[in-house]
């Protein structure tokens, strides 16, 4: 584990399957990063086992029971039950262990915790742009091979969860020292999260150490001609300095947080005519303490279906919302398109609705 806020690794307590780790894996930069690692090796050290195991067996049979002139071939053993339960069992133990831990550490990497902050980040074309709770995004860039990067700051020793869509193509965003990889997919939403430990001190040209570490981020799906390029510095810093960075960051809506421009959005779009903010239900559902909630909806084939109500639900009831009909509440929402709800507006609504409370965030 990792000792919180150091992000320095505890030698004595490396479990001995960690050993070779260094020879392939970069700097551990968040929580989950030495969990993969451990993981991994284990696999690793346990497949390699196996595999001289029987590879050695097989090359000492092909010696000692190979075709000799004069001697008659042996016949088969046609069958040894503690020997085929061994095989069977003792590989099914291995297996079990790795599935369970395994499940484990997929659970913690997938569930963000609730007290999360979001960032929302944008993938297009090769570029990424990140927008932060309170509507701005990272101005600073850092200059790598021939183009310059967004410089992305995030807070160490805090969890932080990602909400990535692309209004192209298909991307995925790929932190390596964090060992965090998720698909950035268009027309959706898909999330994950990290807790930066910031990993080994990092060294400015003279030697002195800086008080962040910088880390990269990929494009990990090819996605043209400039894939390759597509990248961004994540920047782990302590809390001061993430306040610092996020207050010097630029905001197109004059200063406004995303729920504000949420908010301003839902009453210059209308969506105020149906719905309401306080729990009362009018033509529509009211978005009073909706967000995370579950709810019964028709679909279009007259189906019933239990949904979630989180950033892809709330997407697909702007631009289609026929395709789910809220149960109890009539199909008589007009779809809007994508001019007149574009996706940073979106964006904006979606950190509105999820403003106003529920069950999760
Ligand atoms: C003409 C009335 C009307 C307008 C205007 C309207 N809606 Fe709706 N909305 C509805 C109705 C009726 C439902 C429930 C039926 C359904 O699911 O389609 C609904 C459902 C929803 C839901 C799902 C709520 C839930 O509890 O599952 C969301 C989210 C939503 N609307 C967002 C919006 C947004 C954002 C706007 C403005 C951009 C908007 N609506 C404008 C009538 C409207
Ligand atoms: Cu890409």
């Amino acid at each position: 584990m990792i000792a919180q806020g150091t992000g320095m690794t505890t030698l004595a307590a490396e479990p001995i399957w960690n050993v070779g780790k260094g020879l392939w894996f970069g700097d551990d930069a968040s929580t989950v990063a030495p969990r993969v690692d451990s993981l991994f090796m284990f696999i690793f050290w346990v497949s390699t086992a196996f595999f001289l195991l029987i590879v050695g067996l097989i090359i000492v049979f092909v010696i000692r029971h190979r075709r000799l002139p004069g001697v008659a071939p042996q016949r088969s053993a046609s069958h040894n039950t503690p020997l085929e339960l061994a095989w069977t069992f003792l590989p099914m133990f291995f297996l079990a262990i790795m599935f369970v831990w395994g499940f484990r550490d997929y659970m913690y990497m997938h569930v963000a915790p609730a007290q999360a902050e979001e960032i929302n980040l944008t993938a297009r074309q090769w570029s990424w742009l990140a927008t932060y709770d309170h509507g701005g995004s990272p101005t600073e860039t850092m200059h790598l091979v021939d183009l310059d990067v967004p410089i992305i700051p995030v807070p160490k020793g805090r969890p932080i969860k990602v909400v990535l869509h692309s209004v192209d193509v298909l991307h995925a965003f790929w932190v390596p020292d964090f060992r965090v990889k998720i698909d950035v997919i268009p027309n959706r939403y898909t999330t994950t999260w990290f807790e930066a430990t910031g990993g080994a001190t990092q060294f400015d040209e003279n030697g002195q150490p800086l008080p962040y570490t910088d880390h990269y981020l990929f494009c990990a799906e090819y996605c043209g001609n400039q894939h390759s390029q597509m990248a961004a510095i994540i920047r782990v810093m302590d809390e001061a300095a993430y306040q610092e960075a996020k207050a010097a960051m630029t905001n197109i809506w004059d200063g406004r947080s995303l729920e504000e421009v949420g908010q301003i959005l839902a009453q210059r779009n209308g969506c105020f005519s149906c719905h309401s903010a306080d729990g009362s239900a009018g033509t529509g559902p009211t978005w009073l303490g909706i967000w995370g909630k579950t709810e019964t909806v028709r679909t279009r084939d007259g189906a019933t279906e239990t949904v979630t109500i989180d950033e892809n639900y709330v997407r697909e009831s702007i631009y289609d919302p026929g395709a789910k009909i809220v149960d109890g509440f009539a199909n008589q929402m007009t779809p809007f398109t994508s001019e007149q709800i574009d996706d940073q507006e979106l964006g904006a609504i979606i950190a509105y609705i999820k403003s106003l409370g529920g069950g999760s965030n």
